[in-house]
């Protein structure tokens, strides 16, 4: 990762979304459809992963497709897999990105920056056969000058970014306006009415303090600011612990086995909210990837956090939507051979065997 990332004082700074429109049936342009829109997301992003799993929760997968980057990020972005005639790439376009071929987690050597496994290492550009996702960018806005970030959700009729920000994209696939179009699903509302308030105060701590405090801790440039930010990280990764510690107490008062419980163990009110699902991709890459490439290692998951560990097992093993859509081999090369600041030689750790824990 280069020093643009980072300002003056050594410090982290993520750079603002540009392309913030909605989807509904009374706007001027953007109507819900069935077809219509895609998803251009990486499986190693947490940011596009909050669209994966909101895309997979409501019941989209045959509404919105998908095409997948490949996990390796170099100086000119986000790339395709190649477009070629004569060879069949697989066509992930419109089923979870699970479908992905799943992989020997601990084989990493021969994995190579520029490997070509189509349905491995990502897919083509199903719409444009795009070499690099900047293309997409300027064919929607060709004044556009800033970074090319996935996820985007695509609008292929007037082939424009509807919105690249991805806490306004999960907002517009939960609002129901796809409900008529959408796959028979679970009836879920990621953000409750009674719950909103909450939920946006847990937001916002949680983004500022965990989703993007590995991200200030692992490309801080000097040792006072990695220290800061090391601590501040933990310092909310202890109140996620005892938020989840005293609702899993609550719970086991009117519930009586384990399993039951997990039915009901969640951040706010017994249900899955958007607080659950924005923690999740940050959380899940903790322990294989943030501890030790961006050295957020006062502590691990497994073994310092009983209950946040407990919580995501939970959401990783008994809901589809959370495992089928988690690639620890896009998460792990990615960060790991992308960020060559952080580590110029490339290397991929081997452990932590296994990447998550059995509940
Ligand atoms: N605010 C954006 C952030 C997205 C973002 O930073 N994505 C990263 C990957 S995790 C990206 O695409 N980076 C490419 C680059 O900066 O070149 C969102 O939440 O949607």
């Amino acid at each position: 990762m280069s020093k643009k990332f980072a300002s003056e004082d050594g410090s982290f700074k993520r750079q603002v979304s540009s392309f913030r429109e909605t989807i509904s049936a009374t706007h001027p342009i953007y109507k819900p459809e069935k077809g219509r829109y895609w998803l251009y997301v990486s499986l190693a992003c947490p940011w596009a992963h909050r669209a994966l799993i909101t895309r997979v929760l409501k019941g989209l997968t045959s509404v919105i497709g998908i095409s997948v980057v490949h996990w390796h990020l170099d100086e000119k972005g986000w790339r395709f897999l190649p477009y070629d005639d004569s060879n069949k790439p697989d066509d992930v376009s419109f089923t979870p990105s699970a479908e992905l071929k799943p992989y020997d987690e601990l084989s990493n050597s021969g994995v190579e920056n520029h490997s070509i496994r189509y349905g491995t290492d990502g897919t083509i550009d199903h719409n444009y056969h795009f070499e690099r996702l900047s293309q997409l960018y300027f064919k929607s806005e060709p004044e556009y000058s800033a970074r090319y970030t996935v996820p985007v959700l695509w609008d292929l009729k007037t082939q424009t970014i509807v919105n690249n920000e991805s806490s306004e994209i999960i907002r517009i696939l939960n609002s129901g306006v796809f409900d008529k179009v959408a796959d028979p699903h679970p009836d879920i509302d990621l953000l409750p009415k009674e719950l909103e308030s909450e939920i946006d105060e847990i937001n916002s701590w949680v983004y500022d303090n965990i989703n993007n405090g590995v991200y200030k801790t692992g490309f801080a440039e000097k040792q006072e600011i990695y220290e800061k930010e090391v601590t501040n990280l933990f310092k909310h990764l202890d109140k996620v612990e005892s938020m989840l510690k005293g609702r899993y107490e609550t719970l086991k008062t009117t519930h009586f086995s384990e399993e039951d419980i997990l039915k009901s163990f969640y951040l706010l009110g017994n249900q899955l909210t958007e607080a659950d699902l924005r923690l999740y991709p940050t959380l899940i890459r903790f322990d294989p990837v943030y501890v030790q490439h961006f050295k957020t290692n006062l502590n691990t998951i497994r073994s310092g956090y009983p209950y946040i560990h407990l919580w995501l097992r939970n959401l990783y093993w008994n809901d589809k939507a959370f495992h089928d859509t988690t690639n620890f081999n896009h998460i792990k090369w990615h960060y790991t051979r992308s960020h060559t600041r952080i580590n110029p030689l490339s290397i991929t750790p081997l452990g932590p065997s296994p990447n998550i824990l059995p509940l």
